[in-house]
């Protein structure tokens, strides 16, 4: 019996397509419960051979994974495939047709890969009802704790040696990918469900192929809008009408959607198209349509009705009695990237609930991320324009970062409260600890670094904020570690204050709760007055001017200096280019090896 693993601690590696956010979460999980994890980015069979040979691993997961797992390897090592789909669901667009078709309950299956495509043993399923979102919304919520439940759960029955459970396996169900075909609206019969559902289906990628202002692109980041934004609007179905800060509303037969993002191969030069706010890729067309603003602050400032909930980027509303009372902002980006423009609406909306009579302030970022820092999109846009550059609009952003992250940290007058209802990276991860306290749930994880992005030295006052948290040394070393921390651990290291038990859905009422506890508690006053001397003393000490002189002067050389390493990083990113090796940090196996 002495070639059998030791059970309690498996050797796993981690095969993917890319280390996207499920990747990570499995990654953390997984270890958390002490088994040994390496990773490896699917390159080539060779490369993958090759980690196998290294690794020796008891067992292959794989989360995101859009290639065949070579023979070799399958027939050597158990592979477990995580499919976003009920069991006997198979093929590589699972969750595009259950958005598109609005599929009532759905489910994740994790199965043993065989030859053929998703067709092996099921191993756990777990099940739950999809909300009306886009499909990278649903996967890094519903898809992502049901990936976690069932991975936990088979690798758990393969641990103990366990079988799976019989009657496990579903009727057989092979979709192919969607055609563009099967998503192409018809504006001048689809009503806005259709609409919504369509776009819906292709978000994150590929995207709908559609047409704007006579420009053939893709669309993406839609949501309905209310009668008011349409009221008074004139315009038949397919007509854009309006504007609201980068989104633009498109006119359907029964109502309108705004479109936030559009690729297109209009604002990207020579480049391949890559993914724009709508109003940036179309700006001579956007400059000339109506702007239909929603006031940050509105009417009673209670919480508006679920049904009467109108889109916008940015929101603010407050609860509580007078002298209790709190505030809540949300600034929902997409991919919680944040360009120069929404970084300054979202000072200038900072600057406004300030002058509010509030004693708790939280900062809600978006629904599926709390941010991820600067825009790297609108930034490469930036090179493709005349008179502009990408180190310009870089050095852009990163200073209205900074004005954000300094607003927070001066809010002295209140308690300030990061709440991170989703994945937080990069300037994105430290813009959460200029609050007094950061809030997660169990779902949620960090990437509390910049040097993925070519060796980004960073700012938004992470050099004052981190130290202030865990000490210099720990600092230091999660900067270069280039980990991605989940919530709990990042509790345990205080990186952040507290992590919900619950999931996302409690976790945003279990907040403002709170909040609200904390608005009335007795100790509030004594507590904000030691707020006050605590920033007045460490100004003493060390003025955060300068603190961020010094960060910026490291930035202007990673966005100007001769090492283009950012730069190639960036366009790496944004154009997605398949990746040509697995960065050492994961793949443990080589770092060992040397190799
Ligand atoms: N600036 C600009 N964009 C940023 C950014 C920043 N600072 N930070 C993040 N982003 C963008 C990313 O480019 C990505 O863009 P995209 O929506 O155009 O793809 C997006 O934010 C999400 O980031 P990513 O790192 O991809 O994280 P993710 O894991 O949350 O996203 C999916 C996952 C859903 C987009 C992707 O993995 C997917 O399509 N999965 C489907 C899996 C599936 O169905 N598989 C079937 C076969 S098994
Ligand atoms: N067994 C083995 N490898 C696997 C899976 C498996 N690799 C990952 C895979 N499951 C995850 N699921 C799919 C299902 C279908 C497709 C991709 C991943 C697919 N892909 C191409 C396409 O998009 O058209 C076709 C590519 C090809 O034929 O090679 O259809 O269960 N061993």
């Amino acid at each position: 019996m002495t070639d059998e693993p030791d059970r309690r601690n498996l050797r796993i590696l981690l095969l993917c397509h890319s280390f996207n956010s499920l990747s990570q979460r499995l990654h953390a999980e997984l270890r958390a419960l002490g088994h040994t994890l390496s990773v490896e980015l699917d390159i080539s069979d060779a490369v993958t051979g090759e980690a196998v040979a290294l690794w020796q691993p008891d067992l292959l997961i794989a989360p995101f994974l859009k290639r065949r797992i070579p023979d070799a390897v399958w027939r050597a090592v158990p592979c477990f495939i995580v499919h976003p789909g009920p069991p006997g669901d198979r093929g590589p667009a699972a969750l595009d047709w259950a958005v598109l078709e609005g599929a009532a309950r759905w489910g994740v299956t994790v199965l043993q890969a065989d030859g053929e495509f998703d067709a092996g043993p099921v191993l756990a399923a777990s099940f739950f009802e999809p909300r009306a979102v886009s499909k990278g919304a649903l996967y890094r919520a519903e898809v992502t704790e049901a990936a976690v439940e069932a991975t936990l759960l088979a690798v758990a029955r393969f641990a103990g040696g366990e079988a799976p459970p019989a009657g496990l396996s579903g009727e057989d169900r092979w979709r192919g990918a969607m055609p563009q075909s099967a998503r192409r609206i018809d504006w001048a019969h689809d009503g806005t469900a259709t609409v919504l559902a369509k776009i819906r289906s292709a978000d994150g990628q590929p995207g709908v192929a559609d047409e704007l202002f006579g420009q053939p692109c893709h669309l993406f980041d839609a949501h309905p809008a209310g009668a008011a934004a349409l009221h008074g609007l004139p315009g038949a179905p397919g007509d854009v009408v309006a504007r609201r800060d980068d989104a633009l509303l498109r006119r359907t037969v029964d109502g309108g959607v705004w479109i936030g993002h559009v690729r297109s191969a209009h604002a990207c030069g020579d480049q391949p198209p890559f993914k724009l706010p709508a109003a940036l890729a179309f700006a001579a067309q956007a400059a000339a349509l109506p702007e239909r603003a929603l006031p940050l602050l509105q009417g009673s400032g209670e919480p508006p009705a679920d049904d009467d909930e109108e889109w916008a980027e940015l929101r603010y509303v407050e609860t509580g009695e007078p002298g209790a009372r709190v505030g809540a902002l949300s600034f929902d980006f997409y991919n919680g990237a944040m360009s120069t423009a929404q970084c300054e609406r979202l000072r200038d909306a900072l600057r406004r609930v300030k002058q509010r009579d509030t004693q708790v302030l939280l900062l809600l970022g978006g629904e599926g991320f709390f941010s991820n820092g600067i825009h790297l999109n609108c930034i490469e846009a930036a090179a493709h324009r005349d008179g502009d550059s990408a180190a310009d609009e870089s050095w852009r952003n990163i200073n209205a970062m900074n004005d954000v992250a300094l607003e927070i940290i001066t809010c002295t007058d209140r308690l300030t409260v990061s709440v991170l209802r989703g994945n937080a990276g990069a300037g994105g991860a430290f813009l959460a600890l200029a609050a007094d306290e950061v809030w997660a749930h169990r779902g949620v994880m960090l990437n509390p670094h910049y040097k993925n992005m070519g060796n980004l030295h960073g700012s938004e006052y992470w050099s004052y904020l981190l130290p202030r948290r865990l000490g210099a040394d720990a600092a230091r070393a999660l900067m270069q570690r280039r980990q991605p921390v989940s919530a709990r651990e990042a509790l345990r290291i205080g990186l952040i204050d507290q992590c919900a038990g619950c999931g996302t859905r409690d976790f945003t009422a279990a907040a403002l709760r709170q909040a609200g506890e904390r608005a009335a508690s007795y100790n509030l006053r004594e507590r904000l007055m030691r707020k006050q001397q605590a920033r007045a003393a460490d100004e003493a000490v060390r003025p955060l001017a300068d603190y961020r002189k010094e960060e910026l002067s490291r930035m202007h050389r990673n966005f100007y200096g001769f090492d283009a390493s950012y730069h190639v990083a960036r366009y790496h990113f944004v154009h997605k280019l398949a990746h040509a090796w697995t960065p050492r940090h994961l793949a443990v196996h080589r770092e060992a090896a040397g190799r």
